[in-house]
């Protein structure tokens, strides 16, 4: 059996961090979240299309060695249904597709065994997703986009398996009103000819759509890891829990390292720099003096060289944050983090830093407020206090 995985979105609701980068290849638990589905499957299936359009180059560069996989573009036309469409010349028989953004436990086993179904997960806001009713036998009856009602907590996962007769189906759809060519209107017609089942999926899942949602997948991979030191270590170096340190990567002395927390190869931390739980701190980056990173994603090439402290946070590649930058992740009242998606203003979750795209510089002395995200390559000049928004290549200062 073969995969289709759809990797050719914007993801415009992940915006500053997809603003250099597809939304597959964001880090999570040390490696894109497209790999972490990769890994999963690779084992019994016998082909991987990758369907890529948007900075499509990034997704073909870090996989072109992968033996299962193809990369298949999408054309001109937007949608999930035009996506699986493109990979119709190399599909042979029954074949899975899944979305090349989500997060999940389940080994897929389960699925596999049907000739066409959708995968299902429990949420409590069926209102964002596509919700799902069932009837007795498990056969989808009816599926509701985004409902002001929803009939159940069921939703579509973004994992299917149909048969190959499918492409027929989309090649006679028309565009939905939004002018994309949309898998779920071909579901839709199988759910009419009683021929779709939905299978509910083991354990956890994310759609990795919102900024914490990705720290949270991020928390829940990292629960998985096995201590694995491979770095040097200095004198004095105290590491608590669940660790990886890759050749390469050194903690220089008197630093402490909570698990479960990866530090990847050329990463150096310290002296005396404090890594708390749930952070990854990916290639190349640096942590040094006094310097505290709970809880956050910090991608490669990033310096905090000296006495701040990064809560919560995404921070991009390549940035530099200088001496004493202060992010706030938590209200006073204790209420959820406000953040701004695509201009609607959301509740997030009770504890969330800044979100900070590519190649930002920071003065000294630089404090964010909780749930702000800096757009890539600005520069936020000593002593400002980022208390909203900052678009990408701006130049902020007192
Ligand atoms: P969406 O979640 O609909 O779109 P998106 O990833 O661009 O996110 P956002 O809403 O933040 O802009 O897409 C579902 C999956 O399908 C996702 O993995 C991306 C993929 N996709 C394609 O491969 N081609 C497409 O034309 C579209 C619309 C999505």
């Amino acid at each position: 059996m073969d995969a289709v995985i759809l990797c050719a979105g914007k993801g415009t609701r992940l915006m500053p961090l997809t603003e250099n980068r597809p939304k597959p290849m964001i880090p999570i638990a040390g490696k894109p979240i497209l790999e972490h589905i990769i890994n999963k499957i690779e084992g019994f299936v016998d082909n991987i299309y990758l369907i890529v359009k948007y900075k499509k180059e990034i997704i073909i560069n870090h996989f072109k060695n992968h033996p299962k996989i193809t990369f298949i573009e999408q054309k001109e036309i937007d949608g999930t249904g035009y996506a699986v469409l493109m990979a119709k010349e190399y599909i042979k028989d029954d074949f899975l597709v899944i979305n090349g953004d989500i997060v999940f436990d389940d080994d897929l086993k389960n699925i596999v065994d049907y000739k066409n179904a959708m995968a299902l997960t429990e949420v409590s806001n069926p209102e964002n997703f596509g919700v799902v009713v069932l009837d007795d036998e498990n056969n989808i009856i009816e599926l509701q986009e985004k409902p002001k009602n929803p009939k159940s907590n069921l939703i579509n996962a973004g994992i299917y398996k149909f048969e190959k007769n499918i492409f027929d189906i989309l090649e006679n759809l028309k565009p939905s009103k939004r002018g994309e060519v949309e898998l779920t209107d071909a579901i839709s017609e199988l759910i009419q000819n009683g021929n779709m089942k939905g299978i509910k999926l083991n354990g956890y899942w994310n759609d990795t759509g919102r900024p914490w949602d990705l720290l949270d997948a991020n928390k829940h991979l990292l629960k998985n890891i096995k201590t694995d030191i491979k770095g040097k270590i200095g004198k004095n170096v105290v590491i608590d829990g669940n660790v990886i340190i890759e050749e390469s990567a050194e903690v220089k002395h008197n630093s402490v390292i909570e698990g479960p927390a990866i530090i990847k190869s050329g990463a150096i931390v310290g002296p005396l720099a404090y890594i708390r739980p749930n952070t990854v701190l990916m290639e190349n980056t640096g942590v040094g003096n006094s310097s505290e990173i709970k809880g956050s994603i910090i991608m490669k090439n990033t310096k905090i060289p000296h006495l701040s402290y990064i809560g919560d946070s995404i921070i991009g590649e390549n940035c530099n944050i200088a001496c004493n930058t202060i992010t706030a992740n938590l209200r006073f009242d204790d209420k959820p983090v406000k953040v701004n998606i695509k201009g609607k203003i959301v509740k997030s979750v009770r504890k969330l830093g800044v979100i900070m795209g590519d190649n930002v510089k920071t003065g000294v002395q630089v404090s964010f407020m909780p749930g702000v995200k800096i757009g890539s390559s600005c520069w936020l000049g000593a002593n400002c206090l980022i208390d909203k928004d900052v678009e990408s290549n701006s130049f902020v200062y007192k």
